[in-house]
C-alpha cells in the first residue's frame, strides 16, 4: 500500500534548525554534496526542509519520467525570488524565465520558433562558426606572443568572451568584436556583471529578497548593481537593432537574427520581446564558458577520447565536404561527450517541478503543489544510474539504456530555451579547436565544484593548446 507523505524521510520538522545546520557547513556554496549525501543517507527520496524552502527530492531516472510525465502544459520550476524582486523593484517586465501559466506559453511557443525550432538553429551555424575561428586566430596570436609554441592559461574569461560574442551574433545578427585585442569596458563589464548577478543570488534561495532590501543588505545591493548593468547594456543592444529595423537596413539575404525576426513577427508586444531577449543575452554568458572549460578539462585528463574525437571530426569533414551544417549530423561522438561533460559538471544543480496532481514516487504518496527537485548532479555521480561513474567516458551515451538520464538543459515544454543555441556553439567551437589544438594539462586531480546559483569550477583550470 501506498506510504503517507508524513512518513518519508529526511530532516524536514524544523526547517530553522536545519538552516542554522546548512549555514555552517557552508551551504551556500555546497549543495551540490550536501545533496549527494542526503540520497546516501536517506536513500533515492527525501524531503527536507531548509529555512521557508521544503521539497521532496529524487535521484532515479524513472522517477524524474514519473515527474516529468504528470508536469501537464504550465510547468512551474523553483520561483528564484531574487530575480523577481529586482524585477518588481525596478518596475520591469517578467521574460519568459519568470513568467508562469498561460502568459508564460504564449510567450515561450512564440519565442521556441526563433530559437529553439530546428528550422532555425541552421541558421545559427555560419554565426557561431566565424566566432570560433575568430577564437582560434586568437588562440594562434597568444601562442606567437608566448614565443614557446603554445599557450597556457586559465581560458574561462576568454570563454566567457567567445559565449558573448556567439550569443550576441544570433540575437542580434551583429559582432561586438570581442575576441578583438582591446575589448570594450562596457561588454567586460556586462560579463563580470552576469558572474556576480549569479553568485549573489545563492544566499538569497534561503533568505528573502524584500527582507534583504528593507535592511539594505549589501548582496542585495549588489544584486541590483549587476542587473542594472545587465539591463542597460541589453536595452543599448535591442535599441540600436530596433532603430535599424524600422529604418530597415538590413540586407535581405542575411539571417538577420533572432530579434529582428521576432520583430517581424510582430505577435510579441515590444517590451515582452525585450525582457526575454535580455534574459536570453544573460543566460548566454556562463552557462556554455562553463560547460566549455570543463569540457577542455576534461578532454585534457583523457587524451584517448581526445584523438577518437578528432578522428571522428575529420571523417565527418570529408564525408561533408565541408559543409558544416552537414558536418554535425554525424558528429555523434562529439555530442555525446557535451551529454557526458554535463552528467559530471551540470549547470544546474537539479531541476524542479511543482507538482499540479497528487503523485506516487517510491511507493510514497506526494501531495500536489509540492516542489520535487531531481538531484542532476547527484545522479550523475551515482553508481546505481551511471556505470564507473568517476570516468569521463562518452560512449556510454551511444551505447546502452539513457531513458530519463540526459537532463542537462532539463525536460519538456519548460526545458531551456537555450538549448539550441548552446549546443550548436560549444559544437562548433569544438570542432574548431580539436581541429587546431592538442588540449593539454598538468592538473590531473579532480578539479572541485563551487555553487554559485550555477555550479563552477572551484578554482582556476589551467589549461595548454599546442598546435596538431
Ligand atoms: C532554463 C540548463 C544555456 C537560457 C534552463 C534550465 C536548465 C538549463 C536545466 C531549466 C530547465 C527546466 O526547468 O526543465 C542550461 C545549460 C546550458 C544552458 C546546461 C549550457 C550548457 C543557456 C543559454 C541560454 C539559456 C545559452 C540563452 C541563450 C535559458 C532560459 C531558461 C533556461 C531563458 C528558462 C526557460 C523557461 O523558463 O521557459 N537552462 N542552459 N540557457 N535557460 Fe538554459
Ligand atoms: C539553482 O535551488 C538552485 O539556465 C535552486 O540560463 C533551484 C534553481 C532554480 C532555477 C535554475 C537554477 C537552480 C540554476 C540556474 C538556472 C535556473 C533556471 C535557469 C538558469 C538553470 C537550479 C539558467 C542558468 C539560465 C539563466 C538565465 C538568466 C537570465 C539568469
Amino acid at each position: 500500500s501506498v506510504r503517507p507523505y508524513d512518513s518519508m524521510p529526511g530532516n524536514w520538522r524544523n526547517g530553522w534548525i536545519n538552516l542554522y545546520r546548512f549555514w555552517n557547513s557552508d551551504g551556500f556554496r555546497n549543495i551540490h554534496n550536501l545533496m549527494e549525501k542526503s540520497f546516501q543517507t536517506f536513500g533515492p527520496i527525501y524531503r527536507e526542509k531548509i529555512g521557508y524552502y521544503e521539497s521532496v527530492n529524487i535521484i532515479n531516472p524513472q522517477d524524474a519520467a514519473a515527474l516529468f510525465r504528470a508536469e501537464g502544459m504550465f510547468p512551474e520550476r523553483l520561483k528564484v525570488q531574487a530575480w523577481m524582486a529586482y524585477r518588481d523593484y525596478r518596475k520591469r517586465k517578467y521574460g519568459v524565465l519568470l513568467k508562469s501559466g498561460e502568459e508564460w506559453r504564449t510567450n515561450r511557443l512564440i519565442l521556441n520558433r526563433e530559437v529553439l525550432s530546428p528550422k532555425v538553429t541552421d541558421n545559427f551555424v555560419p554565426l557561431f562558426s566565424e566566432v570560433s575561428q575568430d577564437f582560434i586566430s586568437r588562440v594562434y596570436k597568444q601562442i606567437q606572443k608566448s614565443g614557446r609554441g603554445s599557450w597556457t592559461a586559465d581560458l574561462l574569461n576568454e570563454l566567457f568572451r567567445f559565449a558573448l560574442e556567439s550569443v550576441c551574433n544570433v540575437l542580434y545578427g551583429e559582432r561586438l568584436g570581442l575576441l578583438q585585442d582591446h575589448i570594450d569596458p562596457e561588454s567586460q563589464r556586462f560579463i563580470d556583471s552576469v558572474t556576480m548577478m549569479f553568485k549573489t543570488t545563492s544566499p538569497m534561495l534561503y533568505i528573502p529578497p524584500d527582507l534583504l532590501r528593507r535592511v539594505n543588505a549589501k548582496v542585495w545591493r549588489e544584486h541590483v548593481e549587476a542587473w542594472d548593468v545587465i539591463f542597460m547594456h541589453a536595452d543599448r543592444c535591442i535599441q540600436n537593432i530596433y532603430r535599424e529595423f524600422r529604418l530597415k537596413k538590413k540586407n535581405e539575404d542575411d539571417f538577420p537574427g533572432i530579434l529582428s525576426n521576432l520583430l517581424q513577427q510582430d505577435q510579441l508586444p515590444i517590451e515582452d520581446i525585450k525582457a526575454s531577449v535580455t534574459e536570453l543575452m544573460a543566460g548566454g554568458v556562463d552557462t556554455t564558458s562553463t560547460s566549455l572549460l570543463w569540457t577542455l578539462y576534461e578532454l585534457a585528463r583523457n587524451p584517448a577520447v581526445q584523438s577518437q574525437l578528432r578522428a571522428e571530426i575529420a571523417s565527418a569533414e570529408k564525408a561533408a565536404c565541408g559543409n558544416l551544417t552537414k558536418m554535425l549530423k554525424s558528429v555523434p561522438l562529439l555530442k555525446a561527450a557535451i551529454k557526458e561533460t554535463l552528467r559530471l559538471h551540470p549547470v544546474a544543480v537539479s531541476l524542479q517541478r511543482y507538482t499540479r496532481q497528487d503523485l506516487v514516487i517510491q511507493n510514497y504518496l506526494i501531495p500536489s503543489g509540492t516542489l520535487v527537485q531531481v538531484g542532476l548532479y547527484a545522479m550523475g555521480r551515482n553508481p546505481d544510474v551511471f556505470h564507473k561513474p568517476e570516468k569521463y567516458d562518452p560512449e556510454r551515451w551511444v551505447i546502452g539504456d539513457n531513458h530519463f538520464k540526459g537532463l542537462g538543459f532539463g525536460f519538456g515544454p519548460r526545458q531551456c530555451l537555450g538549448r539550441r543555441i548552446a549546443e550548436t556553439e560549444m559544437q562548433l567551437f569544438l570542432i574548431h579547436i580539436l581541429q587546431n589544438f592538442k588540449i593539454e594539462t598538468n592538473r590531473l586531480a579532480d578539479v572541485k565544484t563551487t555553487f554559485d546559483l550555477i555550479l563552477v569550477p572551484e578554482k582556476p583550470i589551467i589549461l595548454t593548446l599546442r598546435p596538431l
